[in-house]
Parts: structure tokens; C-alpha cells; sequence
């Protein structure tokens, strides 16, 4: 399979993530992509293309208009007060709280961030741009009835329709799954195997029944995202029964990681969707700086293999990893084993 790559992933080069009480070098690096490319192109694993332009119209059909403008905006309302560092937010609407949305950037910044840890810089909306539009030129490859890789950087499973965070500021998944939908692709199933739990993806579907979503993740009892991924969360309205979460406990081998993805894509198949959007993250190795699963590397190529035998038009979407000398390995793994069915 091709895989779609932007280098204007560079772009989005923060100096700061809040970690611990400190301002950290970000986990989530320029350095993950090269580490993949690399990989990739050692193996000899298939052509690395530069992603088309589709443009604003497949990202507004996820996000809201006045989200994606401050996305653009925020950097120079931020810098225009002179503030010293990178944008962080550091107050919330929370419980009881009014939902107006305030003029200042701080205010702003509160309004549309799900997280602190994630600092807004000069170059993140453009890499958040390319990395959608590798997403929407992937779509179009599986439309072309052909699988695909699409090598996102800034990754997406984290944001919702107004709300950042989470290293994620467009949902490059969610605008994939609705370009297949707005190209006569009835339904679209997306699993979400990222360590960690994919609220945006689970978020922007929950009412609907085109686009199922099924998520492996940390329990977020003990994990990040926190505040969504339980196992009770199955869907409102039209969606009840489209969203399934299998949250895990720390230390989670891959025998019972297993177990839930073979579930996962069980309820896939009863789906029948005419494609299959996997939210691929590589954090569940077991010596991932931020997350606690334990897989191994030669268990991404056997998963890889599990999700071939669903037989289904597959894009994968790169999330997460972060233990980055071993990034590249696990991540072209999957696609090998995926390949050897
Ligand atoms: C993005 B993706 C760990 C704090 C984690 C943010 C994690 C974002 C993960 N103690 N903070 O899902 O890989
Ligand atoms: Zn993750």
C-alpha cells in the first residue's frame, strides 16, 4: 500500500508540553515521523507520496467554522500580548461556569482546549492542515479501492468538533471516515487502537449510526483522556449501540488486548461497512515513556495480520507512540502483517 506523507509535519515543532509541573520537551516530536519514514523506506515497503489538496470543505465537514479560525488565529492574538512562551491554557469553563465564549486569548485558549499539556506555536495550524489533507488524499486511495497509510503528524483522535488537546487539533480520522461517507460509502467503521482513548473520534459520531467507533485504550480511571473512554459510553440517539469501549488496566499484556481487538472486529464485521479506518497509535508498547500496555514488537504484526482477515478496505491513520527509537518498527509492523494475509 502507498502511504501519504507531508513534510510540513515540521511545522508543528513546540518547544514546551506541560508534564509533571514542568515544561518538557514534547513527546510528541517531529523526530516520530522521520523515525517511520525511515522504517518504511528501509523495508522497502511501498511508495511515500506528498498528499493532495482538497482544501478547507472536507475539514469543515467535521469542525466548526469559529474552531478552525481560532486554531489559525490563535498564534498571533497570543503573540500580539507580548506573552513570553508558548500558548497554553491555563483556565476552564468548568462546573457551573458560563459557556460565552471570551474575547481574550486566555479565555479563548480555555475555551477551546480539552487539555493543558498541548502549547499552540507559530507552525501548528499549518502541519494540523497538512496532516488532515494527508488524511482526505488516504480516503481517496480507498476509494480508489485501495489500502493506505496515511503518515499523519500532528495526530488527531483527541479533537473534536471545537475542542484541541492532547498533541491533536484536527481529527485527521473522523475528516477521513466522513470524506468516505461523502463519496457514496454507505458506512464506516473506525478502531481506534492508540494506547490512549479517542474522544473526538467518539465524541463527533456518538449520535450517529453511518459511522461506528470502537476504541482499546488505557482505562481512563488511571489514563489520559480521563473524563471519557468508559465502557457504558455505547452511543446516544441514532448511535446507541455504534460506540464500544474496551478501557484496560495498567500492565495489560497482549494476550487480553487481544481478546478485545478480536471483539472489536467482530462487531465490525456484523457492521458490514464498506471500509475500515483504523486509528493507528503505537503508545501500547511496553516501554512507552507515557503509557502502560505492554505489547511487544512482534505483536503489532500479528494484530496487524488480525485486522486483514477482516477483509474490509483498511486506511490506517498514524496517532500516537512515543518511544521513538522503536517507533518506526512497530508502526511498519502492523502494516507488514496487515500485508501478509
Ligand atoms: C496523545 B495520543 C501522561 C499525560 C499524557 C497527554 C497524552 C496525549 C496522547 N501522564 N498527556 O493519544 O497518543
Ligand atoms: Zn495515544
Amino acid at each position: 500500500m502507498k502511504t501519504i506523507f507531508s513534510e510540513n509535519h515540521l511545522l508543528r515543532d513546540a518547544k514546551t508540553e506541560l508534564f509533571g509541573g514542568e515544561l518538557v520537551e514534547p513527546f510528541e516530536r517531529p523526530s516520530r515521523a522521520k523515525y517511520i519514514h525511515d522504517r518504511l523506506t528501509q523495508t522497502s515497503f511501498g511508495p511515500v507520496v506528498p498528499p493532495n489538496e482538497y482544501g478547507m470543505d472536507p475539514i469543515l465537514r467535521i469542525h466548526d467554522a469559529d474552531f478552525v479560525q481560532f486554531l489559525q488565529d490563535a498564534w498571533s492574538l497570543w503573540e500580539a500580548e507580548g506573552f513570553k512562551g508558548e500558548a497554553i491554557p491555563t483556565c476552564w469553563p468548568a462546573r457551573r461556569m458560563s459557556d460565552k465564549k471570551p474575547n481574550f486569548i486566555e479565555g479563548l485558549l480555555g475555551y477551546y482546549a480539552l487539555a493543558a499539556e498541548t502549547a499552540l506555536t507559530a507552525g501548528t495550524w499549518p502541519a494540523a492542515y497538512a496532516s488532515a489533507q494527508v488524511a482526505i488524499t488516504s480516503a481517496h486511495e480507498i476509494l480508489a479501492g485501495k489500502n493506505a497509510f496515511a503518515l499523519c503528524r500532528p495526530p488527531g483522535h483527541h479533537a473534536a468538533i471545537d475542542m484541541y488537546g492532547g498533541y491533536c487539533f484536527l481529527n485527521n480520522a473522523a475528516i477521513a471516515a466522513q470524506t468516505l461517507r461523502d463519496n457514496g460509502m454507505k458506512r464506516v467503521a473506525i478502531v481506534d487502537v492508540d494506547f490512549h482513548h479517542g474522544n473526538g473520534t467518539q465524541d463527533i459520531f456518538y449520535r450517529r449510526d453511518d459511522i461506528m467507533f470502537a476504541s482499546l485504550h488505557g482505562d481512563p480511571m488511571d489514563a489520559f483522556p480521563h473524563f471519557l473512554g468508559h465502557a457504558d459510553e455505547t452511543g446516544a440517539g441514532e448511535g446507541v449501540g455504534f460506540n464500544h469501549n474496551y478501557p484496560m488496566p495498567p500492565g495489560t499484556t497482549f494476550d487480553v488486548w487481544r481478546r478485545a481487538l478480536k471483539d472489536a472486529l467482530e462487531k465490525v464485521a456484523a457492521y458490514q461497512p464498506d471500509a475500515l479506518v483504523i486509528s493507528l497509535g503505537v503508545d501500547t508498547f511496553e516501554t512507552d515513556p507515557i503509557s502502560f500496555f505492554k505489547l511487544k514488537s512482534e505483536d503489532f504484526t500479528t494484530y496487524g495480520a488480525d485486522i486483514a482477515a477482516v477483509n474490509l478496505p483498511t486506511l490506517f491513520v498514524m496517532e500516537g507512540g512515543y518511544d521513538i527509537a522503536e517507533i518506526g518498527l512497530n508502526t511498519v509492523n502492523v502494516l507488514t502483517g496487515f500485508e501478509s494475509v
